[in-house]
């Protein structure tokens, strides 16, 4: 048996009940077979994989906090630090109620991979709780945020472990941590990212995860002779990623006729009304049926068991932006049969691995998330660099540095498939270019 079916099959054991991770772990090992086959006595003897599919350290701990009634809440916390091989842990936290210790690990494992392709010095964790900010009060929500932080705060520091956003952790989520952070610990520093800018965030962090994804995309149609001018896109989430991939596929000429939430999904045959969604999702914390209700050329779908959403919509090009595994092989035959002829994933791992196969076999150019989206993290770490020189950089700055690290991305994960023989899978070159520069860095710092 090949050293990588040895180590799948004993990660498989061994974490049986973690479906995400291993679907993550499944799709990197398997990508990077020409790699491993090419040094797989040195690899297998310094049990390379092994460390690589373990966390160096994972917490889990009990979030207990007050709700308006005076009733005491339970909620599970977890910060997994997969991997610190080139620098401290990076990698956001997501509240959602789905949240449990094989998804933070899937996470962690991917940012592994994305954060050595951003080119900057930052190692791969993820953290988060069950959680559910949706339908609380302000003062609910700092009640868990600071509870969380409270906890967390012995494990994070801003040369050790820099959380930052993901699904349900905004801005207000990032901003009470930040200030209970500070009341603890008695340092004022760049622990967290994603902070507000009179606190020591970054301009464009908040665009930057949307804005990349098209980064990226655009450079990815170029580079094959297609370009985004006049394509009707479809988009899902109607979160941060989602807007600001609708805004900039805007700027860059394309037309987004979609998105969704968690209860239903928007067709506009006009294209989205950005500052509309924005006023919705980001000022009201509302559903998009009241984006449907101020808009005529809107059509508001509930979400129904079964029914496959905005990807029935005909469209060139499709944009994943919600979460992971929501599209789905028939989802790929259905874009495939209407003429798509780009995916670029703006979530973590949307996309299941049958689909993935079935978009690349049948021609479609495929971005993977873990380069498509490293824009949001790279920001990050622009921030975190901001933070240690007690300066702030313009929009301008910042976003010309977001455009040119996600441009050295796709030309990264473009280089690494024509070098291992499969050219334009984006996949396999994305997963081969991360894992290069950690597993030289890992092998130069011994066993550890
Ligand atoms: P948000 O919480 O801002 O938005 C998430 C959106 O997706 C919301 O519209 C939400 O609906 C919808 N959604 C979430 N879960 C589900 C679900 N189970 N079924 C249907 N819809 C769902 O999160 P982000 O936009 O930050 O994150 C979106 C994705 O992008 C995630 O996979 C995240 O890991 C990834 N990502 C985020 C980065 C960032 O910088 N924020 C960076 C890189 C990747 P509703 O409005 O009803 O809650
Ligand atoms: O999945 C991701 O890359 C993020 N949620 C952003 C992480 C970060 O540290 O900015």
């Amino acid at each position: 048996m090949s050293y990588v079916d040895e180590v799948l099959e004993r990660v498989r054991t061994k974490n049986a009940s973690e479906p995400e991770f291993l679907q993550a772990v499944d799709e990197v090992l398997n990508s990077l077979r020409p790699v491993i086959e090419a040094n797989e006595e040195k690899f297998k003897k310094e049990a390379l994989l092994e460390r690589l599919c373990e966390p160096e350290r994972q917490f889990k701990f009990r979030v207990p906090w007050v709700d308006d009634n005076g009733q005491v809440q339970v909620n599970t916390g977890y910060r997994v630090q997969f991997n610190s091989a080139i620098g401290p842990y990076k990698g956001g936290l997501r509240l959602h109620p789905s949240v449990n210790i094989g998804i933070i690990k899937f996470l962690g494992f991917e940012q592994i991979f994305k954060n050595s392709l951003t080119g900057l010095p930052i190692g791969g964790g993820k953290g988060g709780s069950d959680f559910d900010p949706k339908g609380k009060s302000d003062r609910e929500v700092m009640a868990f945020c600071q509870s969380f932080m409270t906890e967390l705060c012995k494990y994070i520091g801003a040369d050790t472990d820099v959380p930052a956003g993901d699904i349900g952790t905004g801005a207000r989520e990032i901003g009470y941590m930040f200030g209970q952070y500070k009341r603890i610990r008695g340092v004022y520093e760049g622990v967290l990212t994603g902070k507000g800018l009179s606190y020591g965030g970054s301009l464009a962090r908040t665009e930057a995860t949307g804005y990349g994804l098209l980064y990226f995309t655009d450079e990815m149609l170029k580079s094959n002779g297609k370009s985004l001018e006049g394509k009707i896109c479809a988009v899902s989430g109607a979160g941060n990623v989602a807007i600001y991939a609708i805004q900039k596929a805007q700027q860059l000429g394309a037309k987004p006729v979609t998105c969704s939430d968690s209860t239903g999904w928007i067709y506009d045959s006009e294209g989205i009304d950005v500052d509309l969604l924005k006023e919705v999702k980001e000022v009201k914390r509302a559903r998009l049926s009241e984006y449907a209700a101020k808009r005529p050329s809107a059509e508001y779908h509930e979400k129904k068991a079964g029914e496959h959403g905005v990807w029935t919509v005909k469209c060139d090009v499709a944009l994943p932006c919600a979460t992971q595994n929501e599209l789905d092989l028939d989802d790929a035959k259905a874009l495939v049969a209407n003429g798509c002829f780009a995916v670029a994933e703006g979530a973590n791992m949307p996309t299941t691995l049958e689909a993935t196969k079935y978009l690349q076999e049948n021609g479609i150019l495929f971005a993977p998330g873990k380069a498509s989206n490293a824009g949001g993290v790279a920001t990050s770490a622009l921030e975190m660099s901001q933070n240690s020189e007690r300066l702030s950089w313009t929009f301008e700055e910042v976003d010309g540095k977001l455009k040119d690290i996600m441009v050295n991305i796709f030309r990264s994960a473009d280089s690494a498939a024509k070098k291992y023989g499969c050219d334009g899978d984006y996949v396999a070159g994305a997963n081969i270019a991360g894992f290069e520069k950690v597993v030289d860095a890992m092998l130069a710092q011994g066993v550890c």
